[in-house]
């Protein structure tokens, strides 16, 4: 945190931008990647850029209205994103700060670690106490049609990628067996190949499928159920033999350490917008470790980069990457490493790309 700097202005740049591939889930398709730019100036000359994703671009203009009129509570604000939150979630104490709320006080939680950063010329990641170091991933991808989709499979463990996650539950389970079979031979027995059931599944057929699947050798199995049925989770986790995964609808640090203490997976994975930013990110984190249990990011890949640094037990970054057609330079893959790079979050607009998919 830098005090003696504070927040001079704060914009809300809303976008829909293209995904370079088709997002097909069991709990509906992504048209493109419906995101919120956050401009956090300060005054001490830099100004702290972050985004938010609101899944659907029916969220955008809602997401500008929260802007419009709780933008005030930051005005002049020191730049000190842990004392932001304690504030922000007084302020709305009686309501509560989940959905665009919340979202919206992450995506500027971010962008004031981005100008701590550059105020200091230091990538996050080392703030955090971590090192910029690269950062395992692996490549995520919606529904794979084994007659059309599997040569971007193997493009991208010819990149390097040691782990691939697909989405089932699009169709009904004999496509998902004829997908996840079709899959693990191009990608062959050492890939880690992850899936994820968007929450579609009862606990019964869960447990009925890893059952199916787990021939395949399957790394974890996602949000099987529900991501609110904790209860439902840990059943699957207790009689599943796929490893189960889920943290992406978790919100802030109580969301962790309600699903942790269920016992509701053998994996977490915290999105860095609904935990509350690198704020949040780092309790739930704390929390995962002292549980003995591994940690991965979800979407977010430039802010989970440098989440991922500091913490021992950090597992596997998602490469799920929406706002590459937004940067001066993206966040690249590289052997299926991502590398968190400075100053701050190392993200820079292209205001030509912007305003092109700017609403
Ligand atoms: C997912 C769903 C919707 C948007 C982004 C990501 C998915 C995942 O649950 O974990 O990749
Ligand atoms: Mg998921």
């Amino acid at each position: 945190m830098n005090a003696s700097a504070h927040v001079k202005e704060i914009r809300l740049t809303p976008v829909q931008v293209p995904l370079a591939r088709p997002m097909r889930t069991a709990s509906g398709a992504l048209p493109g990647a419906s995101l919120c730019l956050i401009d956090v100036e300060t005054d001490a000359g830099v100004t702290g850029a972050s985004y938010i994703f609101t899944y659907t671009p029916k969220m955008l203009r809602a997401m500008q209205a929260v802007h419009q009129d709780v933008t005030e509570i930051f005005q002049g604000a020191p730049l000190d994103p842990g004392a932001a939150f304690e504030r922000f979630q007084a302020t709305f104490r009686l309501l509560g700060i989940q959905g665009l709320l919340g979202m919206y006080f992450a995506g500027i939680e971010q962008a004031m670690w981005d100008a701590c950063g550059k105020i200091v010329d230091e990538p996050v990641a080392t703030l955090l106490g971590g090192s910029a170091a690269p950062v395992r991933a692996y490549d995520s991808f919606g529904f794979i049609d084994p007659k059309e989709d599997l040569p971007m499979v193997e493009d991208s463990v010819r990149s390097g990628f040691s782990g691939i996650k697909v989405k089932l539950g699009v169709g009904d389970f004999d496509a998902d067996l004829k997908s996840v079979a079709a899959v693990r031979n191009v990608i062959g027995p050492d890939v880690a190949l992850m899936l994820d059931y968007n929450q579609s599944l009862d606990v019964a057929k869960a447990i009925d499928f890893a059952e199916r699947l787990a021939p395949y050798d399957i790394h974890w199995i996602e949000e099987p159920v529900p991501a609110e049925d904790l209860a439902g989770h840990a059943e699957v986790r207790a009689k599943s033999p796929i490893k189960v995964q889920t943290g992406e609808n978790w919100w802030y640090p109580a969301g962790a350490a309600n699903a942790i203490n269920a016992k509701a997976s053998d994996y977490v994975m915290p999105d860095m917008m609904k935990i509350g930013g690198f704020t949040g990110w780092m309790a739930a984190a704390k929390l995962a470790g002292a549980a003995g249990l591994p940690v991965s990011s979800h979407a977010f890949v430039e802010v989970s980069a440098h989440a991922l640094a500091p913490i021992p037990n950090a597992h596997w970054l998602e490469y799920l990457d929406k706002a590459r057609p937004l940067l001066k330079e993206p966040y690249d893959a590289v052997g299926g490493f991502v590398t968190p790079r400075g100053p701050g979050l190392g993200i820079e607009w292209d205001p030509k790309k912007v305003a092109e998919f700017a609403l």
